[in-house]
């Protein structure tokens, strides 16, 4: 297993590699070359740029989280196959960079949403929330700018300002696409990439829906150990994984995380985790939490034990934390809560490994 921090390169990030290095236990980043236009191949020599300043701040560069996918390839347009011969070409340029795990996710027009970027916590803290309601209340525009507002300057993944002139039309779009031809058209992706996921030895880890429900009528493919099956079903080769968001499944409370995990983490489908808690303040509707379970509603021992009973030996990150501390950050990603978050999930790790060899 080895610990990582997500970290933005070029200054888009609050958080500094030498401050990432002086994590007790933390091996590396997840990054991106964020500023690179979705669809567009990513350069060797920038890959390589980023890959040796990492590298000079004593860390690894193995993951990267996202390579996103181009909207025509999810729409299944024909223009998909010139986007899916760049994302091979990335592919390429990233295994010569020595990497090893690609996250990206499959969700249509928007990553991940909530409805509030910065709601107070009891103890003074803040982080983010969601609200189906207040979600339902807002139209594309509005969601939009919320986000943006909220995001301290920073950008923010899957929120690109290049997506929002299309997006009220690509929301459109999907209203008549079913999840048998969304499935179709992800199916196509993967008959193509895969291939070269094992040429390149490169893990694929798919991020779940975030929130695990339908918002605005877009489909939603990952959200339980149902559609977890069906896409790991869509292309049978071991490289194509799931990043294990436990804050993203964790959402609904009908999802038993350590057996999602048990079940999938033991076929070997599970190359990356992304280990954060929730708190349920209804049935659609959850605050974000510190990492602890006391402080949400997931039983992050259970979750870090059935990871290592699985023979889990991926990456792990401490997935959005709060902001503490007066911590100015891009939302869910300051240096504070997930530093403490990333400490507490490795005792967790040495706890539970140190328990099982003595059974
Ligand atoms: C999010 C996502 O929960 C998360 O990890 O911050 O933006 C995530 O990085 C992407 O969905 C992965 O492609
Ligand atoms: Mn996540």
């Amino acid at each position: 297993m080895k610990m990582i921090f997500r970290w933005f390169p070029n200054g888009d990030d609050s958080v500094k590699l030498h401050e990432i290095k002086q994590i007790p236990g933390m091996t590396g980043v997840a990054t991106q070359l964020s500023y690179v236009p979705v669809g567009d191949v990513w350069p060797i020599e920038e890959i390589i740029a980023v890959r040796d300043q990492v590298h000079a701040a004593g860390l690894e560069m193995e993951v990267i989280e996202s390579v996103n996918i181009h909207e025509d390839i999810k729409k299944g347009l024909p223009s998909r196959d010139e986007y899916i011969a760049n994302y091979i070409e990335t592919m390429k340029n990233l295994h010569e960079a020595g990497v090893k795990c690609i996250c990206y996710n499959f969700m249509p027009v928007m990553d991940w949403v909530r409805s509030n970027l910065c709601e107070e916590l009891p103890d003074g803290s803040n982080s983010m929330s969601y609200s189906h309601e207040k979600v339902l209340l807002m139209d594309p525009h509005s969601m939009a700018n919320s986000m943006i507002q909220g995001s301290n300057s920073f950008s923010l993944p899957g929120w690109e300002p290049e997506r929002f002139p299309a997006m009220v039309k690509d929301i459109e779009f999907y209203q008549d696409v079913s999840s048998e031809t969304y499935l179709k058209n992800i199916s196509y992706f993967l008959d193509a990439v895969m291939p070269y996921a094992e040429k390149y030895d490169l893990d694929f880890a798919v991020h779940p829906d975030d929130p695990p429900w339908p918002i605005f009528g877009l489909p939603k493919i990952i959200t339980n150990a149902d559609s977890i099956r069906n896409f790991l079903a869509l292309n049978n080769s071991p490289r194509n994984g799931i990043a294990l968001c436990t804050g993203s499944l964790g959402a609904n409370s009908a999802n038993d995380l350590p057996a999602m995990i048990r079940e999938f983490a033991s076929a070997g489908r599970v190359p990356f985790a992304h280990l954060r808690n929730v708190k349920h303040t209804s049935a659609l509707d959850f605050q974000e939490t510190a990492h602890l379970s006391e402080c949400g509603d997931l039983d992050m021992f259970e979750i870090v034990k059935a990871l290592s009973d699985s023979g889990f030996d991926g990456y792990i990150r401490p997935d959005h934390g709060r902001s503490i501390w007066g911590e100015n950050s891009r939302p869910g990603y300051g240096l504070y809560d997930r530093a403490i978050g990333s400490n507490y999930l490795l005792g967790l790790w040495e706890a539970v490994r140190k328990m099982s060899s003595k059974q």
